[in-house]
């Protein structure tokens, strides 16, 4: 079941799987530019969910310490998608590139993600406080998930500096403290319930968050930005890159900003989406950098 009117909206998207090249109307771009968020519901098959999340089982058991979750936390690893050559063709699929294309430009850079086996609420927080459209996340959520097991919630125009959560400054963490309503119900938030195949694409400064979920929610991400011309948007994209980042987290992947399978597996066309953030993070972490 899909409410908040986003049936209708997103109809369309259903049989994208048909098409090869995805094309966003011009409706989803506004509805994005204007809430925050778009989910386009079956845009990968059951079949093709069935490779995905086989794939994912393995990159977090065999990469993410998903042998040793027990339930009693989140247990998230960095670029699941980076670790295993199929799953980094995600980054080459037209729907996937459409989509992401759609709302920061076909030249996005792509920055890395987190895959996850949650356990239990992720309280209310927007990814970034960039005050415009510089980055945004795809999420893959590999269960069904409805509003009372811990689908995705959103805080539609959170984005928007001139949102009341952001201009005054008001945390829906205590929504029950102040207005007496659970968190989870805050005002004029809305769940998005997903199935397998189902995709939401948010801007990095829309609040979000998930309530009621068991203690091993399937979900996983790709982040990207726009790519960067101006000095302005430069200073920006090093600082996204100084923390969310292989390097910003300390963390050695072998071949700097990505895991190596992703860049040994990339073609000339996935290049486009992977250099800039590569080449920004060997200048700012050249420790981290790929030894030839
Ligand atoms: O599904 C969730 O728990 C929310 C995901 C989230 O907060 C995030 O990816 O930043």
């Amino acid at each position: 079941m899909y409410g908040n009117g986003l049936l209708n909206l997103n109809a369309p998207d259903r049989t994208a799987r048909k098409f090869k090249k995805m094309k966003l109307t011009e409706y989803q771009v506004n509805f994005f530019n204007t809430f925050g968020y778009l989910a386009i519901f079956g845009m990968f098959s059951p079949s093709e969910m069935e490779w995905i999340t086989e794939e994912f089982e393995i990159s977090i058991q065999e990469f993410g310490g998903g042998k040793n979750h027990d339930g009693t936390s989140r247990t998230m690893f960095g670029g699941p998608i980076e670790h295993r050559p199929r799953l980094c063709t995600l980054l080459d699929d037209e729907r996937v590139k459409g989509l992401i294309g759609g709302v920061i430009g076909e030249d996005f850079n792509y920055a890395g993600g987190d895959g996850n086996y949650y356990a239990g609420d992720t309280g209310w927080h927007p990814d970034g406080g960039w005050g415009q459209l510089f980055a945004c996340k795809v999420t893959f959520y590999l269960d069904d998930l409805t509003k009372d097991t811990g689908c995705l919630r959103v805080i539609p125009g959170s984005q928007n500096p001139t949102h009341f959560v952001r201009a005054e400054k008001i945390d829906p963490n205590q929504s029950e403290a102040l207005y007496g309503i659970p968190p989870k119900d805050f005002p004029t938030s809305i769940a998005l319930e997903t199935s397998p195949g189902d995709i939401v694409i948010f801007n990095h400064d829309t609040y979000h968050a998930s309530f009621g979920g068991g203690t091993r929610r399937r979900m996983f991400t790709m982040n990207c930005t726009r790519h960067c011309t101006t000095e302005p948007d430069l200073e920006t994209l090093h600082q996204y890159l100084s923390v969310h980042s292989a390097g910003g987290y300390q963390i050695e992947t072998g071949a700097g900003m990505f895991f190596p399978t992703m860049v040994d597996t990339a073609d000339e066309k996935r290049r486009i989406h992977l250099q800039q953030c590569s080449d920004i993070h060997d200048e700012m972490f050249p420790q981290y950098a790929r030894r030839a």
